[in-house]
C-alpha cells in the first residue's frame, strides 16, 4: 500500500524552482540572500535528483517483474564528468531551470559550472563506460555500473615553468548531491592468509586481512528519463573497529592503523606502481570492486532465483579491460566455496555469463601479476587459477591434437612466473570484442592470436561510440539547436536521424547558420583559453585541436614539430599569404612517464618562443591548456575546425574524441587508425584529411629496422627544428634539456614520426588551401555533422546487447 505515494508528495507536481528554494533552505541550510553558486547547484542537484527517484524505482520494479536480463558494466574507471546538465537536459528540465535562475538574477550556466567535474578515470576507457551508462539508460538496458569510488579522481594537472605538476584532485570535498549512500549493502574482501583442506576434501580459505566494501548509488536517467540505471560505487572501510583501548592508552596512529589501511584501498585513481606496495594496491583495488560487485550480483540474483546454473540466463558480466578480469577465479570461487557448487560446473557458470573487451595493443598496457604477488594475497584464486589452465590445457589436447596449450594458459611460468590476464579473461569469456574494426582485426592477429586459432568465434567486433546528449546536444546548444530547428528533434535519441542533413550541406543559408555557431563555439573557446592561459587567440583563424593522454603513439610530438616547422617557415616568409592557426593541445602525462612529460615541456616552451615572436603575430599562436578534463573537452569540440587523429596506425584501438569532433563539424587530419578507418568510410574519403603510413607498413618498418636519422637527414624540414631544438632554441641555449626526446628520435623512432613528417606536413598545406574556401569547407563540416549517426554509443549498445549480453 505505501508504495504508491500520495500525489502530493510526487516532486513533479511542485515548480521546479520551488523545489530548489526549498532544498536551499531545508538541505543545504543557507537562504537565499547567502548563497553562493556552489549553494544553488547544491539545491538544484537535489531538486532534480528527487524528480529522477520515481523512474528510478519504477525501472528497478519493471525489470523485476519482467525478468529482464541484467547487464553489468563493471570499470575500475568511469569518467562520468558533471551530471547537473546531463540530468537536466535528460529529465527536460532545461528551459524550467534557466526562467527560473534568470528571474532570480541568475545564470544557470554559472551554476552549473560550480559542480566539481568527478574524474575517476584516465581517459578513453573510462570515458566510453560514462557513454556507456547514458545509453544504456536510453535504449532500455537493464544495465547496472560497477566501480570505484575514488576519494581523489586523476590528478589536477597544472604547469610550473612549462613542467607538469601533478596535485590531488578533491571532487568530494563539498559533498557528492547525486550519491545515496547504502550503508546496509557491505561485502567483505578478503586477501592473505592460506587454504587448507579440510575434513571433507573441501578447500577452506583463512585469510589474514578483511576490508568491507560499502555501495554508493548514483541514478543514471537516460533520454526523457523514463528508464533509469544505476552507478554503484564501492568504497572501503576497515572490517575492525577503532582500537579504543589502544586509543584510550594515547597511541592514536596504532589504533587507527586498520582504518588508514583499508580506506587506503580507494584513496586514489591510479596508485603509482613503480614501487611493489603501489602495485599491490592497484591489485588490491581489482579485486576489492570485483568482488564487492559479483557477491552483490549474486546476492540480487537469488532474491528472486534459486538455481544458479541459471545465472548465464539472466545475468551478464562485461569486463572493461582486463582490470577487473579476476572476475574469472572470483565467481569460480564465490560459486564453489560460498555456494557449494562443483568446480567444472562453476568455471562453466562464469564462461556463460562473463565478457572482455580490450581496449589495446600495447605490450606494456597488457595487465600481468608476479606468481608471487598473487600467491601471497589471493592464495586461494591462485589454485582456482591453476585449475582453469588444467582445463584449458585439457579441453585444447581433446580438440588440437599435439597443440601446446601452455603459450596460451593465464598462467606464464617463466621469469618468475606471472598471471597473464588478458589470456584469462579470454579464457574465461563467452565473448571477447575489440573496439574499432581495425583493432578488433589485429587483435586476431597478434595478442591472440593463437587463442582465436582455438576459438575461432569467440573475438568480435564492437566500435565505440559516444552519446549525442552530451557531446553534442549539451556541449554545443548552438549547434543542437539549429539541427532541431532544420530536422526536428528525433536525432538526440536516435542518432540516425542526423543523416536528414546531408541535403542541406547544399544549401548556402544553411552552411551560412552551421559557420555563425562554429565561430561563436571558437568565441567561447578563445575567452577559455584568454582566461586559463593568458593567450589572446584570434576566433577566425583555423582552430587545430589534439586533446587527449599525451603518449609517444598518439604523436603530440610529430604536431609540435610540424607546428615548429611551420613557425620557421611563416618566420621566413611572413607575407608568403599563410593561412592563420591556432594550435591548441590539451591532456595529462602519467606522472612516471617521463618523456611524455618532456613533451608538454617542449611544447610549452616552443609557445613561449612562437607567441611571442611579433613576426608571426596574427599567424601562429601555439597553447597547452593545464588540466583537460570533460567540462574542459565540452568546451574545445565545438570550437575546433580540425582534429588531430594522428596516432601511428595500429596503436589506437579506436579514439573516442575523433567521433565527437566530427559530430561537432570539425573536419579530421588522421592516420588509417582505430576508429579513424570507419569515419572516413561514413563521413566519405573527400571529406577528411588521411595521411601517412598504414597499420602494415608501421609493423613491417617496426620489426625491419628503420633509421631515423638517415629519414630525418632527408627531410629538410624536420632536420632544421631537430637541429634547433638539439642546439637550444627552444630552451635558452640549454643543448641538454631535450636530448631525450631527440635521441629518441634520431635512434629508434619506433612510433615512426620521421617517416610520416613529410605526409603530415603536406596534408596540412592542403588543409590550410581548402579551409581559405570556407564554403567548401563549410560543406564538408556539415557532411561530418550529417554522416556520425552510426557513432552514436547507443548503436553500440544495441550491438553488445544483441551480440554479447543477448539482453533486448
Ligand atoms: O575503447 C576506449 C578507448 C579507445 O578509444 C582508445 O583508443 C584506447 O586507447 C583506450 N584504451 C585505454 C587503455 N586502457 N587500458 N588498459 O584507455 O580505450
Amino acid at each position: 500500500k505505501l508504495e504508491k505515494l500520495p500525489e502530493s508528495l510526487d516532486p513533479k507536481n511542485v515548480p521546479l524552482g520551488e523545489a530548489v528554494l526549498r532544498h536551499l533552505v531545508y538541505s543545504v541550510g543557507k537562504d537565499a540572500s547567502h548563497a553562493v553558486r556552489r549553494d544553488w547547484c547544491a539545491a538544484l542537484s537535489l531538486a532534480v535528483r528527487d524528480r529522477m527517484v520515481d523512474g528510478w524505482m519504477d525501472t528497478t520494479r519493471r525489470i523485476y517483474k519482467e525478468k529482464a536480463k541484467r547487464v553489468y558494466y563493471l570499470s575500475m574507471e568511469f569518467m562520468i564528468g558533471r551530471l547537473l546538465e546531463d540530468a537536466i537536459s535528460n529529465m527536460g528540465l532545461t528551459a524550467e531551470a534557466k526562467g527560473f535562475f534568470s528571474e532570480h538574477g541568475l545564470d544557470l550556466q554559472e551554476i552549473l559550472e560550480a559542480e566539481p567535474d568527478p574524474a575517476l578515470g584516465n581517459g578513453g576507457l573510462g570515458r566510453l563506460a560514462a557513454c556507456f551508462l547514458d545509453s544504456m539508460a536510453t535504449v532500455g538496458v537493464a544495465g547496472m555500473g560497477y566501480g570505484i569510488r575514488y576519494e581523489h579522481g586523476i590528478f589536477r594537472q597544472s604547469f610550473q615553468d612549462g613542467w607538469q605538476l601533478e596535485e590531488p584532485e578533491d571532487w568530494l570535498i563539498f559533498g557528492n548531491n547525486w550519491e545515496f549512500h547504502r550503508p546496509e549493502v557491505s561485502y567483505p574482501i578478503s586477501f592473505g592468509g592460506s587454504v587448507q583442506q579440510d575434513a571433507q576434501g573441501k578447500m577452506v580459505w583463512t585469510p589474514s586481512e578483511r576490508i568491507l566494501a560499502g555501495a554508493f548509488d548514483t541514478p543514471i536517467a537516460g533520454w526523457q528519463g523514463k528508464h533509469v540505471n544505476t552507478l554503484r560505487l564501492w568504497s572501503a572501510r576497515s572490517a575492525e573497529t577503532l582500537n579504543l583501548h589502544q586509543f584510550n592508552q594515547g597511541e592514536f596512529m596504532a589504533a587507527s592503523r586498520q582504518q588508514v589501511l583499508a580506506e587506503s584501498i580507494t584513496k586514489v585513481l591510479y596508485p603509482g606502481d613503480h614501487t611493489a606496495e603501489g602495485r599491490e594496491l592497484r591489485l588490491k583495488q581489482e579485486v576489492f570492486f570485483t568482488s564487492a560487485s559479483l557477491q552483490d550480483l549474486l546476492h540480487r540474483f537469488l532474491l528472486d532465483n534459486k538455481d544458479l546454473t541459471a545465472l548465464p540466463k539472466h545475468v551478464a558480466i562485461q569486463l572493461n579491460d582486463t582490470h577487473p578480469a579476476i572476475a574469472v577465479p572470483e565467481l569460480v570461487r564465490l560459486l564453489v566455496d560460498e555456494h557449494d557448487m562443483e568446480f567444472v560446473q562453476s568455471f562453466e557458470i562464469a564462461r556463460g555469463c562473463l565478457n572482455y573487451t580490450n581496449h589495446t595493443l600495447l605490450p606494456e598496457a597488457l595487465e600481468k601479476w608476479p606468481l608471487e604477488l598473487i600467491e601471497r594475497c589471493l592464495p586461494r584464486h591462485l589454485q582456482i587459477i591453476r585449475e582453469i589452465d588444467n582445463l584449458f590445457a585439457a579441453e585444447i589436447r581433446a580438440k588440437f591434437e599435439g597443440k601446446d596449450p601452455a603459450p596460451m594458459q593465464a598462467i606464464d611460468p617463466h621469469h618468475g612466473g606471472w598471471v597473464r590476464m588478458g589470456n584469462l579473461a579470454f579464457i574465461g569469456a563467452k565473448r571477447v570484442n575489440g573496439v574499432s574494426a581495425l583493432h578488433t582485426e589485429l587483435m586476431k592477429q597478434t595478442v591472440f592470436k593463437d587463442l582465436h586459432e582455438v576459438y575461432p568465434d569467440r573475438i568480435l567486433n564492437q566500435t565505440n561510440g559516444i552519446t549525442p546528449r552530451r557531446w553534442l546536444k549539451e556541449c554545443n546548444p548552438g549547434l543542437a539547436e539549429l539541427i532541431t530547428e532544420t530536422i526536428g528533434e528525433d536525432w538526440v535519441g536516435d542518432l540516425s536521424h542526423i543523416s536528414e542533413l546531408v541535403p542541406y550541406a547544399e544549401d548556402k543559408a544553411f552552411r551560412d547558420k552551421f559557420k555563425a555557431v562554429k565561430l561563436e563555439n571558437k568565441k567561447r573557446l578563445a575567452a577559455y583559453i584568454q582566461s586559463e592561459v593568458g593567450i589572446k587567440v584570434d576566433p577566425t583563424a583555423l582552430f587545430d585541436i589534439q586533446i587527449k593522454r599525451i603518449h609517444e603513439y598518439k604523436r603530440q610530438l610529430m604536431n609540435a614539430l610540424e607546428t615548429m616547422a611551420l613557425y620557421n617557415a611563416m618566420k621566413a616568409d611572413p607575407k608568403a599569404g599563410w593561412q592563420p592557426r591556432v594550435k591548441i593541445f590539451a591532456g595529462k602525462a602519467a606522472p612516471s612517464y617521463t618523456l611524455a612529460k618532456l613533451i608538454i615541456k617542449l611544447i610549452n616552451d616552443a609557445a613561449k618562443v612562437i607567441n611571442n615572436d611579433p613576426d608571426v603575430d596574427g599567424l601562429l599562436k601555439l597553447v597547452f591548456l593545464p588540466n583537460y578534463n570533460v567540462s574542459a573537452a565540452e568546451i574545445l569540440i565545438p570550437g575546433a575546425d580540425l582534429s588531430e587523429q594522428i596516432s601511428t596506425a595500429g596503436f589506437e584501438a579506436s579514439g573516442t574524441g575523433n567521433m565527437k569532433f566530427a559530430l561537432n563539424g570539425a573536419l579530421t587530419v588522421g592516420t588509417l587508425d582505430g576508429a579513424n578507418v570507419e569515419i572516413k568510410e561514413h563521413v566519405g574519403d573527400d571529406n577528411i584529411f588521411i595521411f601517412g603510413l598504414e597499420a602494415d607498413e608501421v609493423a613491417a618498418r617496426q620489426h625491419g629496422g628503420c633509421q631515423p636519422w638517415v629519414t630525418v637527414a632527408e627531410t629538410p624540414r624536420l632536420q632544421e627544428v631537430v637541429t634547433q631544438i638539439s642546439s637550444g632554441f627552444y630552451s635558452n641555449g640549454d643543448t641538454e634539456r631535450f636530448k631525450g626526446i631527440v635521441d629518441n628520435v634520431l635512434a629508434h623512432d619506433y612510433f615512426q614520426v620521421t617517416p610520416d613528417f613529410q605526409a603530415y606536413w603536406d596534408i596540412q598545406r592542403k588543409i590550410d588551401g581548402e579551409f581559405k574556401d570556407q564554403d567548401t569547407w563549410q560543406r564538408m563540416a556539415v557532411l561530418n555533422t550529417a554522416n556520425m549517426g552510426w557513432f552514436s554509443a547507443d548503436r553500440t549498445i544495441r550491438g553488445y546487447a544483441n551480440d554479447i549480453w543477448k539482453a533486448l
